[in-house]
Order: structure tokens, then sequence, then C-alpha cells
């Protein structure tokens, strides 16, 4: 046990109790041994920063810990690691309209963020399922994206500036919420993605934008699986998509089964989609909609009437991923370019037919930026660990698939433990190397976050 540990914090901000070790040890991942050796409550710089310092000296290990809503395990504690929580660094430093900014702490509730930024007559757009519990500091971690990508960008798009502790223990202030700087490497834009393996994000400067105008909802059937894209084209034409969804019937089922809610159309589709857009575009969106009606590529659809209807729908896309996690699902989270989403689809669905045969296979996600989730659901019968194998041996086929279309085995969720065997398909031996070499630069003792990412 290390003492030094309990000189640098109070009583109150260290934990070796087991509940607590169980607790913070560990995010939404499954599958991985969660055994930190404590847990730290940090409550301002100079205790990160000593920390740093003292991990250096005595060979700790430390786990970046925020809302623990990762899905690859890029939070987890399994070989006695010190997990780092921001829990209690959770507070809004400051706000500049001049400059649309909010200082933050990384423990930061998106939520609350969001919530921040409508009581200031702006707006925050990242948007995601999770963002109620996961931390700002965490989004910036994985670069997290959500459902607003299609015209938001992602968590990367909306950070001027980073406060970091690297893993060598120096303090960086990254950008300082300037709008332009071109003085070098952005070192703002390395950390952002690093998934805590380069250093702490300890604060940040957020920009916020201004608020869009009333937004409508439409949900689709969609019948044909590569239709979706066509769908997609046709939307796009006619109106500037805030965001466009597709999930399959059985997530629809696993959803109203879990929510006790009714169907969204008259009859079950094999898809659906869900896309939201400008009120001022509506008439544009309803001759697009006519279109994919007499093309055959929609068979029914609705349009939100009211924010409510707008909520409900959107709850039918959004509690997917909590509807799914009783079936311990095996997730993928990939993506390729829009105009390679046809060929892929196709091969991917070739692919699941023949190797899971029997699994329950669950696809939603963020199409209209090139994202799909797919969750292949476990069996009531067979053993955790033995579907968990079963699957991880089976994911070098799908991702043989992903590198022919150069596309990502990770697109939003983060590499973590989850997908650290699998980088090879996203990035080049050369770009690997690099990334080696850059974690030796900016945490030479290897402290930070230790075996995710990069083994
Ligand atoms: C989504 C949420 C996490 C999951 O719903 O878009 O990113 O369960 C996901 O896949
Ligand atoms: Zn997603």
């Amino acid at each position: 046990m290390c003492e030094a540990l309990d000189q640098l914090f109070a009583s109150n901000q260290i934990s070796r109790r087991p509940q607590d070790l169980a607790h913070w040890g560990k995010d939404r991942t499954t599958g991985f041994t969660v055994a930190p050796s404590a847990v730290v409550f940090p409550q301002q710089l100079s205790e990160i920063v000593e920390l740093v310092k003292l991990a250096n000296r005595d060979g700790l290990k430390l786990v970046p810990s925020g809302g623990r809503t990762g899905l690859s395990g890029g939070a987890v504690a399994s070989q006695g690691e010190v997990v780092v929580s921001f829990d209690r660094m959770h507070r809004i430093l400051d706000f500049n309209p001049a400059d649309r900014l909010v200082r933050c702490q990384a423990g930061v509730v998106t939520a609350t963020l969001q919530n921040f930024a409508v009581d200031h007559d702006l707006y925050y757009p990242v948007d995601f399922a999770s963002s109620g519990s996961s931390h700002l500091g965490g989004n910036i971690a994985t670069n997290a994206g959500g459902i607003k990508v299609i015209r938001y960008g992602l968590t990367r798009d909306w950070i001027a500036g980073l406060q970091v502790v690297t893993g060598s223990g120096a303090v960086l202030e990254c950008n300082r919420g300037l709008v332009k700087n071109a003085t070098g490497y952005d070192l703002r834009h390395l950390f952002i993605g690093s998934e805590g393996t380069l250093g702490f994000v300890v604060e940040a400067d957020v920009r916020l934008t201004a608020a869009p105008e009333p937004q409508r909802v439409m949900l689709l059937g969609v019948p044909k699986f590569r239709d979706i894209l066509a769908v997609l084209g046709q939307l796009q034409k006619a109106v500037s998509l805030s965001a466009f969804e597709f999930f399959s019937e059985l997530a629809l089922d696993k959803v109203r089964a879990a929510r006790d809610v009714g169907r969204p159309l008259t009859d079950p589709c094999p898809f659906y989609v869900l896309l939201e857009f400008d009120e001022s575009s509506l008439a544009a969106a309803s001759h697009a909609f006519e279109h994919c009606l007499a093309e055959g590529w929609v068979v029914d659809g609705v349009l939100s009437q009211s924010d409510a209807q707008a909520a409900s729908l959107w709850a039918l896309r959004e509690d997917i991923s909590e509807s799914l996690s009783p079936f311990a699902p095996y997730k993928s989270d990939i993506s390729v370019r829009v105009r390679d989403m046809p060929g892929f689809l196709d091969d991917v669905n070739k692919l699941v037919d023949a190797q899971y045969p029997e699994f329950e296979i669950c696809w939603y996600g963020h199409i209209g930026d090139g994202n799909l989730h797919l969750n292949i659901l476990k069996p009531d019968d067979l053993d955790g660990e033995a579907f968990y194998q079963l699957c991880h041996a089976i994911s070098p086929k799908l991702y043989e698939l992903v590198a022919i279309n150069h596309g990502s085995i990770s697109a939003e969720h983060g590499v973590g433990l989850l997908k650290r065997d699998f980088l090879k398909y996203s990035r080049s031996a050369s770009e690997i190397d690099l990334m080696r070499a850059l974690k030796g630069v900016f945490d030479p003792n290897q402290i930070m976050n230790p075996g995710k990412l990069l083994v």
C-alpha cells in the first residue's frame, strides 16, 4: 500500500473500501477484471500534479475516471492501478459571452453544460444517450460524437482550450480559448481522443453556439438496409439535417419491451430512420418524404407534432443502449466514409448472417456520419465468457471489412482495452509506432492509463 498517497490526500479524498474500488474501478464495459488498489478524489490542480510526480517516483499507475460511461474499458483499473476520479472537480468556473466560452473542470457532467448553455441562450450541441452521466473530461478523452455530429461535429470541434497535466507532471495550458493561433503543433488535439494515456484533462474552454431554430423529427419505416442511404441522399439534398439516425426492428422490440411503449408506425418494419431538421424546411422535408415513398425506399412515416412527441420518438433511438444492456451485448462501433457505406453494409450483413446464424443481431447508429453500432446479443443459455471469446475471435473478420473500406474499428467509443488488439485494422504500423513515441514523450514512465489504446 502506498503511504505517500495518504499523505497527499485527506482521508475523505481516498478510499480502499472494496465497494468503492468496485464502483470507481470500472466503466460500462463488461468482461474485464476490476481491481484498483485505491481511488482518489482530487479537488485541485496541485493535487493532480503532486500525484503524477509521486506516481513517477514510486511506480504507481494511474487511471483517469469521469462519468464511467465508457464502452471500451478505457476507465477500467484491472491491475492495482490508482483510479483518479474527477467527481469532485465538477464546477463551471467561468463564462464569457463575448467569446461564447465556458471554462469547465473535467468533472462537469455533459448535461450540466448543455443546460448551462440553454440558461445563457446558447447551445452546446454534442449530445448522446449517456450525457446525463458522462463527464466533459471523458468526452474529451474519447472525442465523443453522438447524435448531432452530422451538423455540429464532434467534441474536438468544441474545445477551444485545455488545461492538462502530462504523464511527467507538466501543466500545459493549450490554446487558451483562442479562435486563431498559428504557433506550431496544436497539442490540444493530441490530448483530445488520447483516452487518458498522455495525461489528465483538468479544465477545458468549451465553445458554445447559437441555439438552433425549432426542430422537427421524422421517423420513417425503411424495408431495405441499403435504401437507408438513398433516403439520406434525398433528405440531405432537401434540408439541413441536424440528425440522421437508424435502428432495426429488433432494437425497437427491445426498447418497447424495456420502456413499455407503443409502435411508432402501424406495422413493423425491418429498419427505421429517425431524422431531425429545421422546422422552416418542413415543406422540403415532406416533399422529399413523398419522393422516398414513391421510390419504395420508405413505406411509412410519422412527423412530430409537438416537442413531447419529438422526445418520445427520440427515446426510441436513445434508449436502445440501456435497453440492450441486460443482454450483455458484444458491441462494435464502426465507421466508414458515407460513400463506402452501401458496399460495406452488404459485406457486413453477409458476414454477420454467415458467422452468427444463431445470434440476435441489433443494428443502430448514426448512419448519417457513417457510424454503425452492431450489437450481438448474448443468448440466455451461453456463458458470458464463452460468448465474449466467440465474438472476439470473429471480430477480425468484421475489422477486415472495415480495413478494406479504410474505416475505423472505433468510431466514437474509443479503443481502451476492448479494441486494443484490433488497432492495426485502422492504423498503420508507422502510425502506431509514432503514437507509441508520442506516448513516450508525454508519459515517459508509462504511468498513464497503462494497457489502454496501445499495447
Ligand atoms: C449510441 C451508445 C452506446 C452504445 O446509442 O449511439 O453510442 O451502447 C451509442 O452503443
Ligand atoms: Zn453512438
